[in-house]
């Protein structure tokens, strides 16, 4: 089996998970079970950014030692993932002993391949970002350019790694590889910024300004820059480094069949830099080779207003989840926002959404097997199945082609556009009319047997984005689970015993705007 191993990034201990980080969570989890349905072997990590300046700053704040503070939001992160029913694989926290000493060994093969240097050092600094900005970034306010806050002047003496030394590498690799980045706005932004000689980057701070992270292998008196050491995460949960062998064993410069490198790092646009210019320019000077795919999203805002902040008045979709249920926000986060760009959050396209599920999934599901039973005992009849074959076969055509292609929206869009013609197969076929006529009794196996045929489909179809509701449709159907894709072309639904059961996406009664 195919490996497939995707990551989100890891967050910052220093704050609790908001919508923002869930949008990602989720988009990668989709991906996930999409790739595991299609039978593919995959890993999946998530996990918490632990050191640096902002955590220190957030636990020193709040009265906690850095690390009291990351465990506690650790498991804050880990139980809001829980509830919304993300699969991961694995959660790096990268306070782990065994992250520590892969970044000590990424340093380490930096510095003994001649990339590192020490020298003084100034600039500003955003907390905020973790990151260094130029004069142009901040501009006459002086903030950094994504949050808006103020930015510090630093000068000190700091290592440095020779990022200018790969620009034009990384330049031909964008430009070799069209969807290395995507969608193509970002690629064109990292290609602009590429522009402008690109500076090299300080690795390291002083441990008498900043305490918390991992010191430098040749210098104990600084600590490796905390981007540095978060983006190594990806490599450490590979398994693709083996910190405790001989220099030369550690696997640097190795084609071994680990799971490295990335099929795809998910990143908010926000972070775009550091993954598609700091990562890349280090895996180069590590002999460690690339990710397959960078995939920036948008972001969810309020007006003009990201959505990672107090959202004043205006309700958490997160909190949607006790009346509508995980899968509906799920299904809206997913199916809402075009993969990539920004979308703008509202309750009533909230709605909207939701009563697709209700109005077109779930109708379906329901008089389908209520017909079933109410028609042939609850036992789908044998024999033919083979109505809507022309509309099954585009639809998951396209569905692959948006899940495959990262263009999610579009997949789902298809999956839907199957269960709306499925309902106008009931109307056309008129089941209650065949129903009463005795000479009609096989035309009434065929519809029904199609019907649930179809919802088989649609089953693995939903699951990667409601998987819940698609377990609990299966199992309705008399399926044993959710059918993998392979399985769909063979699959026969005759003699299936069903139970059609209470909607499976109930109405809620609710105008637009007013969730009180
Ligand atoms: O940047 N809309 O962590 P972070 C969509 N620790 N996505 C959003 C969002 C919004 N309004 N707000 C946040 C960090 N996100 C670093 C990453 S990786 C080696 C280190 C999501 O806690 C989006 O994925 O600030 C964004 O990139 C991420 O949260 C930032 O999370």
């Amino acid at each position: 089996m195919s490996s497939f191993y995707l990551t989100t990034p890891i967050y910052y201990a220093s704050g609790e998970p908001h919508i923002g980080h869930a949008y990602t969570t989720i988009l990668a989890d989709v991906i996930a079970r999409y790739r595991r349905r299609a039978g593919r072997d995959v890993l999946f990590l998530t996990g918490t950014d632990e050191h640096g300046q902002k955590i220190q700053e957030a636990a020193a704040a709040q009265g906690m030692s850095p690390l009291e503070l990351c465990d506690l939001m650790a498991g804050r992160f880990e139980a809001a993932w829980a509830e919304l029913g993300i699969s991961h694989d694995r959660f790096i926290r990268t306070t782990e002993a065994e992250h520590r000493a892969v970044v000590t060994a990424l340093l380490e093969r930096l510095r003994d391949n001649g990339h590192i240097y020490e020298a003084e050092y100034a600039g500003w600094y955003s907390v905020g970002q973790e990151r260094y900005f130029t004069e142009k970034e901040i501009g006459p306010d002086r903030v950094d350019p994504i949050a808006g806050e103020p930015v510090e002047r630093i000068r000190e003496k700091n290592w440095f790694f020779r990022m200018s030394l790969f620009q034009e590498r990384l330049v031909r690799h964008i430009e070799d590889y069209p969807h290395w980045i995507v969608p193509a706005t970002r690629r064109n932004e990292v290609l602009g910024f590429l522009n402008q000689p690109l500076a090299d980057l300080s690795i390291s701070r002083p441990r008498s300004r900043i305490n918390w992270g991992i010191p430098l292998p040749w210098d104990d008196a600084q600590v490796c820059y905390v981007w540095v050491d978060a983006l190594t995460n990806y490599v450490t949960a590979s398994g693709a480094i083996d910190p405790a062998a001989p220099k030369e064993e550690r696997g640097f410069g190795d084609p071994r069949p680990a799971r490295w490198p990335a099929d795809v790092h998910l990143i908010g646009k926000d972070i775009l830099t550091t993954h598609a210019v700091y990562w890349p320019t280090l895996l180069m000077g590590a002999d460690l080779r690339l990710p397959r795919k960078i995939l920036a999203h948008g972001w969810w805002v309020v007006g003009d207003t990201k959505m990672s902040k107090s959202l004043g008045n205006v309700v958490d979709p997160l909190d949607l989840r006790e009346r509508f249920g995980t899968d509906a926000v799920r299904w809206y986060l997913m199916r809402e926002m075009p993969t990539g760009q920004d979308a703008s959050y509202t309750p009533d396209r909230f709605l909207t959404r939701y009563d697709q599920l209700a109005n077109i999934l779930g109708n379906l599901v329901h008089r389908t097997l209520s017909m079933v039973k109410r028609y042939r005992g609850g036992i789908v009849p044998g024999g033919s199945a083979d109505g809507l074959a022309r509309e099954t076969e585009e639809a998951l055509e396209a569905y692959h082609e948006g899940l495959g292609g990262y263009r999610l929206h579009e997949g789902f869009a298809a999956a839907m556009s199957l269960a709306r013609r499925a309902n106008g197969f009931v109307e056309s076929q008129e089941p209650w009319a065949l129903a009463r006529d005795p000479n009609r009794s096989g035309e009434l196996d065929r519809t029904l047997a199609t019907l649930v045929r179809t919802l088989a489909v649609l089953a693995a179809m939903f699951e990667p984005v409601v998987p819940a509701k698609a377990r609990e449709l299966a199992t309705r159907s008399g399926l044993d689970g959710v059918p993998r894709f392979a399985e769909l072309r063979t699959l026969e639904v005759g003699e299936l015993a069903v139970t059609p059961g209470t909607p499976l996406f109930p109405r809620v009664e609710a105008r637009p705007g007013s969730f009180g």
